[in-house]
């Protein structure tokens, strides 16, 4: 059993400082299990000794990863970058160790520099383990939406998530060769964490685990731009990490730091955890605080009578783009997940009905973490005063029909399933027509391009008439 060795040296470029020096004692190679060791821990080198009969010391086979067999072209990089020494007595090994594992991290930079290129952004292994392919891709475009260089992917179909280690050894052994190879620092899942798992991976890596949620997160927390957003993504990000929180990050002095912070008998750790708490409780009360001012802008605008109709649906649905097309406005719409995070409103001009007001909101996704429902719950909110909610579906996207039904559920979720709402087919221009018609027949609803401002004047009519309707 080899002891635990935690994160010694083990930085990027870098071997652990530690060979492995064992007998086998009927004959045996070196085995796979030697080798995966070798690579899971990082090892300088593994070298097995054959004891003789006599007892004594015999042959000598010892083994060592080479990075510039791991730096090779993609798929033609041998699947075990290991290079084998083998002398028939332990007194005729002829290699300097020290001289070889120098060249080796000197190769093991270079490679790194070159898998690397010139930019610095953070370089992301993702992993998916859920067996659907599209549970997979729609992870990867989340990866693309969060401005990190995807260096590389792998997957392994799991029915179940390895309780300790979420993948299986072998894989672990893989992931650590293809984080060396692309130069990853971060590995991203497609699935939740345990943070007990995630801490495995990491120690097992020495890369960062990052899970879906705190993906989804991360994205969110680069496009919060309004206080309220920044507030409750901060809360929400707040509220995940706690309970992962670990004696590493908790000894950082950024969570320590100021003086008489330490009660009697706390824990370093203990501190860090109250801090955050505190922190949790005061962001609380400013989300609680700006809900009430959202509300007073509510109610002063139902004086006002002005009828409000919010815009939801999956994200990269087209909302922003729709919202821009009615009202001639430029919110930033892009092909990237999540681009819209504050509910951004803005005034129209109907027929008969005269001003209303219409909103874009944040899009959804499946298995929206609960923490992000929680953190967006106050702006959700919102929602249930709209008079009419436009579910904008992408019609082009060939899972339109279950995106609808998540979109559905959430709002079920959010006890917004009895506002009257009104299904926007978009996209048509990237549909066939017959297609289009049984979608539109089959959802009772309007289809539109909003991109080529198609089918925009049917839409107001068929909304007006629903608002008059009420
Ligand atoms: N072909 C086509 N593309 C469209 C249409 N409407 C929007 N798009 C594209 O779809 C992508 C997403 O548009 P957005 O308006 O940002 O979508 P959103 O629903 O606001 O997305 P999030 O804010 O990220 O949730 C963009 O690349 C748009 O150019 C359309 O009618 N036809
Ligand atoms: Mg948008």
């Amino acid at each position: 059993m080899l002891p635990d060795i935690g994160r010694l040296r083990g930085g990027a470029g870098r071997f652990r400082g530690l060979r492995l020096v064992h007998t086998h004692l009927r004959g045996e190679a070196l085995t796979t299990d030697d080798l995966s060791d070798l690579a899971l821990l990082r090892l300088d080198m593994v070298v097995v000794v054959q004891a003789t009969d006599e007892g004594g010391a015999g042959a000598v086979e010892a083994a060592y990863l080479d990075p510039a067999l791991l730096a090779g072209d993609d798929d033609a990089a041998p699947a075990e970058p290991f290079v084998h020494v083998y002398a028939p007595d332990a007194r005729a090994l002829d290699l300097d160790l020290v001289a070889t594992m120098n060249a080796l991290e000197d190769e093991f930079d270079r490679v790194i520099a070159a898998a690397r290129g010139p930019a610095d952004a953070e370089r992301v292994l993702v992993i998916g383990v859920r067996i659907e392919d599209r549970h997979f891709e729609e992870t990867l475009e989340l990866v693309r939406s969060a401005n990190v260089i995807i260096a590389g992917s792998l997957r392994q179909r799991r029915k179940h998530v390895h309780p300790r280690t979420i993948v299986g050894r072998g894989k672990l052994q893989e992931i650590i060769l293809e984080g060396m190879r692309r130069s990853a620092d971060v590995a991203i899942f497609d699935v939740d964490l345990k943070p007990a798992q995630a801490r495995a991976f990491e120690d097992a890596t020495g890369m960062k685990a990052i899970d879906r949620t705190q993906l989804i997160l991360d994205i969110f927390a680069q496009r919060a731009h309004s206080r309220d957003g920044k507030l409750q993504v901060e809360l929400a990000q707040l509220r995940y990490s706690l309970p992962r929180l670990t004696d590493q990050d908790a000894g950082l002095s950024r969570l320590t730091g100021g003086i008489g912070g330490r009660g009697p008998g706390e824990t370093v750790m203990e501190i860090g955890r109250r801090r955050i708490r505190d922190r949790i409780r005061r962001l609380e009360k400013q989300v609680a605080q700006l809900s009430k001012q959202r509300n007073l802008r509510r109610q002063q605008r139902q004086r006002q009578g002005v009828p409000v109709l919010s815009i939801v649906g999956y994200t990269n649905a087209g909302k922003s783009t729709l919202l821009n097309a009615l009202t001639s406005s430029d919110i930033e719409a892009s092909s990237r997940l999540f681009m819209t995070l504050d509910p951004t409103s803005r005034r129209l001009r109907f027929p008969q009905e005269g001003e209303v007001i219409i909103t874009d909101t944040v899009g959804f996704i499946s298995e929206l973490p609960p923490d992000l429902v929680e953190a967006f719950r106050a702006t959700l909110e919102e929602l249930e005063h709209a008079s009419l909610l436009l579910h904008v579906a992408d019609a082009s996207d060939p899972h339109v029909d279950d995106k609808i039904d998540v979109v559905n559920e959430l709002l079920t979720e959010l006890d917004l399933g009895d506002v009257p709402t009104l299904c926007v087919l978009n996209k048509a221009d990237a549909v066939d027509p017959e297609e289009l018609q049984a979608l539109v027949a089959r959802h009772q609803a309007v289809a539109v391009s909003a991109l080529r401002r198609e089918g925009l004047e049917r839409l107001i009519s068929v909304a007006e008439a629903r608002l008059s309707a009420r």
